[in-house]
């Protein structure tokens, strides 16, 4: 068994084409490189968009980075010991997000060991996953936002999310009824209102959007608030989706336990890496309640091959990696006509530039 010989690590500011409000203009990326003491290479990464990357960095070279050398290159083996280590900081969060760059690195560093790419390292159980068109777009005007719909039709999404939650409930109900006019009756239609209401304002909400037959509600309440969560989804019949917010499996088994949703999507970088994300997704198969993963479809997607069942992944307007453009060289994950493949390099096959 080989050990982790030294870890490095940088931030990588990533400007928005689109920005995702006048406060987020940028992601930012926090590139892990593990060696190891046989001099193999992993590279994993942390990912913000607008909180913790300069913390996370100094987690990683202050504090994680000591705790590592001379450690087992193996992603079980750290995840539990190094948890625990920094639990004092925080059992998720910014915590987290810097355990998912040592995790992914290490799972890159099987990978590539193995001469693998990720999806077959883990088993792919699907040759393609279906890929839902989403956007950060809240702050859109209303004819933005309908000419965002009808870039999502023609590249042929089946499935588009959008934004709500603005001041007013009559501008939701005018653009999701704007939306769901592009997108016709067929196609599914989803709805993020990322933690905006509490839970009168939402029932009223979502009682207003009924006519426009959703798929998923999204965060309608503050993500901590495990209570209200479970009177909501006893008082409505269309499903809720949660997660994003979400760090931990102790976390994840609490608001499935008090049955706070239908979906539940876990962020890969921000429940700590793959290690854990497999154990949510065996733990909400437990509960009958689908996993649809959050965010970086690069990494989202390969994960997604290799989940039981067929599920969705989120492709946010112009943010994929590809499109930000920081690789390095292309991951070899495609989106073409609303399907994802990915036929990576051994390891995760993500590099940035
Ligand atoms: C979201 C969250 C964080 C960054 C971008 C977008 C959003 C989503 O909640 O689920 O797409
Ligand atoms: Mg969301």
């Amino acid at each position: 068994m080989s050990a982790i010989a030294a870890l490095t690590a940088r931030v990588i500011r990533l400007p928005l084409r689109r920005p995702w409000g006048p406060d987020v203009p940028c992601l930012h990326v926090v590139e892990v490189v593990l060696t190891t003491s046989d001099g193999v290479e992993g590279r994993g990464f942390g990912w913000t968009p607008t909180i913790g990357a300069g913390a996370v960095h100094a987690l990683l070279t202050q504090d994680i980075a000591a705790w590592l050398v001379g450690r087992p290159a193996e992603p079980e083996v750290v995840w539990d010991g190094l948890w625990r280590h920094l639990h004092e900081a925080g059992s998720g969060g910014v915590t987290t997000i810097a355990m998912a760059g040592v995790d992914l690195a290490l799972w890159d560093l099987r990978g590539r060991r193995a001469g693998l790419g990720l999806a077959d390292l883990l088993g792919r159980r699907h040759e393609s996953v279906e890929v839902y068109g989403s956007g950060v777009n809240r702050h859109y005007p209303l004819d933005e936002l309908v000419a965002q719909a009808e870039r999502w039709v023609a590249a042929g999404h089946d499935a588009v999310k959008m934004k709500v939650g603005r001041p007013d409930l009559d501008e939701d109900v005018e653009r999701v009824a704007a939306v769901r006019e592009v997108i016709g009756p067929r196609r599914r239609l989803m709805v993020d209102a990322n933690q905006r209401w509490d839970l009168p304002t939402a029932r009223r909400a979502i009682a207003a959007l009924a006519p426009y037959d959703l798929f998923w509600v999204e965060e309608p309440l503050l993500a901590d608030a495990t209570w209200a969560y479970a009177q909501l989804r006893r008082a409505v019949d269309v499903p809720i989706a949660l997660g994003e917010n979400a760090h931990t499996v102790h976390r994840f088994r609490d608001l499935l336990d008090a049955g706070a949703c239908d979906v539940v999507q876990p962020n890969v970088v921000r429940v700590g890496g793959i290690t854990p994300f497999l154990r949510i997704v065996a733990l909400a198969r437990t509960y009958g309640v689908s996993v649809a993963p959050h965010l970086l479809p690069e990494l989202s997607g390969q994960l997604a091959l290799t989940l039981p069942e067929a599920t969705l992944v989120e492709d946010v307007e112009d943010a994929s990696f590809a499109a930000l453009g920081c690789l390095a060289e292309p991951s070899g994950v495609v989106i073409e006509n609303a399907r994802l493949t990915a036929a990576t390099a051994p390891g995760l096959g993500l590099r940035f530039g």
